[in-house]
């Protein structure tokens, strides 16, 4: 069983029901157990700032998949889930499914970059997952919680308030 921790993003106008339907979907993953799910976050949007802001969570899962089954999933996830329907087209994926950290491992692959190669100056994805791993680390040793702390959390607010 290996410890992984999932980044889920939305910013549909209601983002809610994307995560929700992420959650239920990732609990029906084979050889999967979902073992902490942190609190949902409003988070201002990070690059094109012409955008709705976000629902940002973790998630943390114990899986017997290997890195590249599990991104099978969530990438199907991504798709039954992440796009809406806008007259006859599909219209942008609303729903992102980004692996953090995969256990201990080091993945440079041309599907896979793990930890995720932004982690380290993402606000949004640092805190959900302190929430539900105060003490995780990277695979070198060090602690997330010390980087999260160079990092400017005072827009993130809580989805529900
Ligand atoms: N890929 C490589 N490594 C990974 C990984 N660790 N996890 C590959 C998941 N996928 C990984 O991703 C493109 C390719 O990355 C995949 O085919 C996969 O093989 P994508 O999700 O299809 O495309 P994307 O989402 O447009 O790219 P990316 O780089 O994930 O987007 P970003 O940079 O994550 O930007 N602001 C806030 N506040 N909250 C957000 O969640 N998200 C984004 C998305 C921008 N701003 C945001 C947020
Ligand atoms: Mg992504």
């Amino acid at each position: 069983m290996t410890r992984v921790y999932l980044a889920l993003g939305s910013n549909l106008a209601d983002p809610l029901h994307q995560v929700d339907a992420a959650l239920a979907a990732l609990d029906a993953l084979p050889a999967t157990q979902r073992i902490a799910t942190s609190a949902f976050y409003r988070t201002p949007p990070y690059g094109p700032p012409d955008q709705p802001g976000y629902l940002n969570a973790a998630v943390a899962l114990e899986t017997q998949l290997t890195p590249g089954s599990l991104l099978d999933h969530t990438q199907r996830i991504e798709l039954e889930h992440g796009r809406v329907r806008k007259a006859e087209r599909w219209g942008p994926r609303t729903l992102d499914i980004d692996v953090m950290l995969f256990g201990a491992a080091v993945i440079n692959t041309e599907r896979l970059i793990v930890p995720h190669y932004d982690l380290l100056n993402r606000a949004f994805m640092l805190l959900p997952l302190l929430d539900i791993a105060p003490e995780a680390t990277l695979p070198d040793g060090r602690a997330l919680r010390s980087i999260l702390a160079t990092l400017d959390t005072s827009s993130i607010r809580l989805w529900h308030t």
